[in-house]
């Protein structure tokens, strides 16, 4: 493909339209850079005027110039008036919206210019010459001068008028590049063969005018044959007419290489190149980063498990030791005890506090602030994931994709915030619910059994007080006056020996059932607390676990999204290639 102002033109705004779709990918400055230098490149190429090929045709009167002309037209544009010997200078055909070049010399050029509509030949500006019998003894010099200034130069001879000598002595005299002329047979239809193809004859003619060239200087002359006249007549056979099409395109081909070389002065296809190889090495190097951030994630991913049991150790010491001690202190006022199993855990309880430390009374405070130092593990994990994961694209150049990750760092504070205050909420509500009274048919029973225990002894200090023979004969007739008097043999055994030593092992193994219910009560009031205390941990760390996943999903969603425009990058890589590989067609 050629570079002309129309394709490349195109490939502007293709290039243009990549940028634009590499929104993500590339850094901003790149893309505005980018489109800066297109768009410079497409106003470069609206400057570049449409070229036109001014094109001489020179030959003999009467050898067929106007109806060369007429047939390029593929119209009647060339008048009567036109006709030689009626002028002897040089006639301008041009297009109402081409203009001569300003600087041609114009002493010959026939006033007023010959201006057609017709856009088939709108690139070309024909420069009809007279013929040069007449024109070469008086002012041969100026119209050799215009010579000079045409792109090409058509040659028109006939069959009977190629051996004229005035027409190679003005070839040689000019200094034009011998590339820059062409030469036409015109009139094959006359070619007069009795006897023999005349085909075969024209090729002889031909051969006979290469010759003569060459002996002048054109040492590979591009000739065309053809009968203008009969271009459009379809009786007329083939290899009359077929010629002409070839040097028909090649006029408008030189007219489109000129286009070409004004785009290459300008510099324009040069820089598309530049562009486009800048580019492809911007998106050569995405290549990459989906392994890299593939790699990275996969390492957090393991990372992610050891986080979910740090999270566990972490809730874990949010209920303190000195926590667990003030609501032990609460737990033990337990209402379920008897009185004197009471009356000791809450002396035990009062011990208890008077060994905790002083200060505030539950330490659970400092443990829900929001700038608790206890979730810098978990922060520090995630943010060095994303420190990672902002050091590759920085190094990428991809800035949307940064801006999104400073959004994921917010991210996390925001949720772990969350799941602090949230827990603070959850924590107060356990403190006030934690000395979870035991349902009062448990109650009931703790209570019986305890006056079971602590009855058994005072039975046997009964017993042993009134003494066996008594207890007998009240059992065997039981009166009123009988209790009376075991009630009054009962305070009088006591001021004997006997009755106080009663008394008094009476009151040690009291003291002892005491004590033993008391520890017993304690143990399973600790024990209550301790499961409760637990189920709250796990509670918290599910919920923080919760948090971590959502913050992790998010971050992978992400990070899944900027992979899928890095790929898309071997997409918009195929399509710069494909331009390409167009332009250099
Ligand atoms: N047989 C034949 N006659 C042609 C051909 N081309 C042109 N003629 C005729 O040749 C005569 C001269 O043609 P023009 O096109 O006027 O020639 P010209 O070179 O413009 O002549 P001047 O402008 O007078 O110098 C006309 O009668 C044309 O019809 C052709 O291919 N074959
Ligand atoms: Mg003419």
């Amino acid at each position: 493909m050629e570079i002309t102002k129309g394709n490349i033109r195109l490939q502007l705004e293709q290039l243009d339209q990549l940028v634009q779709k590499s929104r993500f990918l590339l850094a901003e400055s790149h893309r505005e850079e980018f489109t800066r230098e297109l768009k410079k490149l497409t106003e470069q190429i609206r400057k570049i005027e449409e070229p036109v090929l001014n094109v001489g045709i020179l030959g003999g009167t009467g050898v067929g110039k106007s109806t060369i002309i007429n047939a390029l037209a593929n119209d009647q544009i060339s008048s009567v008036s036109d006709r030689r010997p009626h002028t002897d200078l040089v006639i301008v055909y041009l297009h109402k919206e081409s203009s001569l070049p300003p600087d041609i010399p114009g002493d010959y050029i026939k006033e007023p210019h010959n201006v057609h509509e017709n856009d088939l030949i709108a690139g070309l500006i024909i420069y009809d010459f007279p013929d040069f019998d007449s024109i070469v003894k008086e002012h041969a010099e100026k119209v050799l001068a215009l010579l000079e200034f045409l792109d090409i130069a058509i040659w028109v001879v006939s069959p009977e008028k190629y051996a004229d000598l005035e027409f190679y002595k003005v070839l040689s005299q000019t200094s034009k590049h011998q590339d820059n002329f062409i030469f036409v047979m015109n009139k094959i239809d006359t070619i007069k063969a009795p006897g023999s193809d005349p085909q075969h004859e024209l090729k002889t003619l031909l051969g006979d005018f290469t010759l003569k060239l060459k002996r002048n200087g054109i040492l590979s002359p591009k000739i065309y044959s053809f009968s203008a006249r009969e271009i459009n007549n379809t009786n007329a056979p083939e290899w009359w007419k077929e010629d002409f099409f070839n040097f028909k395109n090649s006029l408008f081909r030189k007219r489109d290489i000129k286009e070409i070389l004004a785009i290459k002065e300008a510099n324009i296809e040069a820089e598309v190149n530049r562009i486009v190889k800048e580019l492809k090495a911007l998106y050569v190097r995405y290549n990459n980063l989906p392994v890299e951030l593939n790699g990275i994630m996969l390492e957090f991913q393991k990372e992610f498990q050891d986080l979910k049991d740090l999270t566990e150790i972490i809730t874990g010491q949010f209920i303190t030791e000195k926590t667990i001690d003030t609501l032990k202190q609460r737990v033990h006022q337990n209402e379920a005890d008897v009185a004197p199993v009471a009356f000791f855990k809450r002396l035990w309880s009062k011990t208890l506090r008077r060994t905790s430390s002083p200060g505030d009374n539950t330490g659970w405070e400092s443990s829900l602030s929001e700038n608790d130092g206890r979730f810098d593990p978990v922060r520090n994990k995630f943010k060095s994931l994303l420190y990672r994961i902002n050091t590759i694209l920085l190094r990428y150049g991809i800035d949307v994709a940064r801006k999104q990750i400073t959004e994921l760092e917010r991210s996390i504070d925001y949720e772990l915030n969350q799941f602090v205050s949230k827990s603070r909420e959850t924590f107060l509500e356990f403190l006030e619910t934690v000395p979870g009274a035991e349902s009062s048919f448990i109650k009931f029973i703790t209570r019986i059994k305890q006056w079971f225990f602590l009855g058994i002894p005072a039975i046997f200090l009964l017993v042993s007080l009134i003494g066996p023979k008594a207890l007998k004969e009240f059992q065997a007739s039981p009166s009123l006056g009988k209790a009376f008097s075991l009630l009054f043999n009962i305070l009088l055994s006591l001021y004997t020996s006997s009755g106080l030593i009663s008394l008094l092992s009476f009151l040690v193994i009291e003291t002892i059932v005491i004590i033993f219910l008391a520890s017993r009560s304690i143990k399973r009031d600790e024990q209550r607390l301790t499961r409760e205390i637990e189920a709250f941990n796990k509670y918290l760390a599910n919920r923080l676990t919760k948090h971590l996943e959502t913050l992790k999903t998010k971050i992978e969603e992400k990070i899944d999204n900027i992979i899928k425009e890095a790929k898309n990058a071997d997409k918009l890589l195929e399509q710069l290639e494909y331009l390409h590989y167009e332009q250099n067609l």
